[in-house]
């Protein structure tokens, strides 16, 4: 039983390929550097989008084609779904997938029946994964879309509330562990605020925090030893999240000690919302040895929020791609395509194309990264433009062995510095040749 009948397993046929479900540039095993494309890579789909994501907008109803699935919140349906997806993934070649709990299952009457309905489904995911070969990259527990967690899950006012965030925390993770997850990921659209008249922040702040170190606890517990992470983004849904960008989670996970167990999922229309280039947030985690996995999408500059368009801009790739080769390469991470369709792309082909755009533009963008490094120009020009701490006085600044005098003393001696240009056209001028290839 085919639920894609027309759509062949995507092959690589090469840049001069017209085929519409063939790669251009993504060619699974073969290397760049000492890696296959499909090591670097780490290619992943969200459940939420490609299954559970009907294309509706805050003016529309929902336009995605879905033959496959009664539009019902039955278990059956659930049931029904997942040979649908692992169809997906092995026509599309993409290894690993992620989920939220609730994409996969749906809610019970009781608590009870809700986590028994995750386990039932876990179950056949387990089984298509040991028919497939496919992967879980991460898992999470949807804390945003039930209207208990209006006003927060982590962050509710109500401790109730919380003990349910909690419970669905608890399954989420032995549904991840149980499925081989490599990774487990917070994400906080409702742990925020809508109006600071009602709120108590630093409550709030420390209850956020408690639940993650349960989540570390637990995971000891039942000998889960992938990689937690958290999601930043800055509002939407909520007007304020915690979480806003790299630099406020690796705050908070510093105040309350809990760097060495989390790195970050960062996800690229988040860091636009937050006023930041993706680049930028990548920079500050790396810095902080708490990259860990891509949420791969792009926003719409002409749009304010969270578009989650399928990542073609060949200049963001690289300049992801880039990043990734020069830490060493993900570990546990990977790149989820935590992207969705246009409302107006309803068809399942369209599924597919969007996800070949998205390998196609993350692979190109692997080939020139590693052609900027190869070539060596942008990182002997920030080598030099830096290298007056790597002797005499720089030095001394960049161990702290010096002192206000002894600066003061050097700087009256020396002649008065010169402006050395930053040649930001002439950089831009060589990335942009390792693009043209
Ligand atoms: C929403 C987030 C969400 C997380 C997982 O904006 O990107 O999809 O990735 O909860
Ligand atoms: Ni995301
Ligand atoms: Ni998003």
């Amino acid at each position: 039983m085919s639920y894609f009948p027309e759509i062949p397993v995507v092959q690589f046929e090469g840049a001069s390929s017209d085929n519409p479900f063939a790669f251009r540039h993504y060619n699974a095993n073969e290397k760049v550097g000492n890696k296959t494309m499909a090591e670097h890579l780490r290619f992943a789909a969200a459940y939420w989008h490609v299954m559970r994501n009907g294309l509706s907008d805050p003016f529309g109803a929902p336009t995605a084609l879905m033959p496959w699935d009664d539009h019902t919140e039955s278990l059956q349906n659930a049931l029904n779904r997942v040979p649908v997806f692992f169809e997906f993934l092995e026509k599309t070649t993409i290894p690993y997938y992620c989920f939220h709990d609730r994409d996969i299952s749906p809610e019970g009457a009781t608590l009870s029946e809700t986590h028994k309905n995750l386990d039932r489904v876990v179950s056949a995911f387990e089984a298509q994964q040991k028919q497939t070969g496919k992967k879980l990259l991460w898992g999470t527990a949807c804390l945003f879309a039930h209207p208990r967690y209006a006003q927060g899950a982590g962050t509710s006012p109500s401790a109730n509330v919380y003990a349910y965030a909690a419970s669905q925390v608890k399954h989420a993770l032995e549904a991840t562990h149980r499925l081989g997850g490599e990774g487990y990921v917070f994400w906080g659209g409702r742990e925020g605020y809508a109006t600071l008249l009602n709120t108590n922040m630093k409550r709030e702040l420390d209850n956020l925090a408690t639940l993650l170190h349960l989540a570390v606890d637990h995971a000891k517990k039942i000998g889960f030893t992938g990689q937690f992470y958290i999601e930043p983004k800055p509002r939407e849904p909520s007007t304020h999240q915690y979480d806003s960008d790299s630099a406020a989670c690796l705050n908070f996970l510093r105040e309350y000690d809990l760097l060495s167990h989390f790195k970050l999922n960062l996800e690229t229309n988040h860091a636009t919302l937050a006023g930041h280039s993706m680049e930028h947030e990548m920079e500050v985690a790396i810095a902080a040895n708490a990259l860990g996995s891509v949420d791969a999408n792009r926003g719409d500059t002409l749009l304010g929020w969270d578009t989650d368009q399928f990542p073609s801009d060949l200049y963001l790739t690289t300049n992801i791609m880039l990043r990734i080769l020069k830490m060493g390469g993900f570990t546990t991470g990977g790149l989820n395509f935590d992207a969705k369709r246009r409302r107006e792309s309803h068809e399942p082909a369209d599924l597919f194309h969007a996800h070949i755009g998205g390998m196609d533009a993350f692979a190109y963008g692997l080939k020139a990264a590693h052609r900027i490094i190869q070539s060596g120009k942008i990182d002997q020009f920030v080598a030099h433009r830096y290298a007056s701490f790597d002797s005499g006085i720089g030095a001394k600044i960049a161990t702290r062995t010096t002192s206000l005098d002894e600066l003061d003393h050097y700087a009256q001696e020396i002649p008065a510095p010169t402006l050395e240009s930053g040649r930001q056209e002439l950089l831009e001028n060589i990335f942009n040749a390792q693009i043209f290839g």
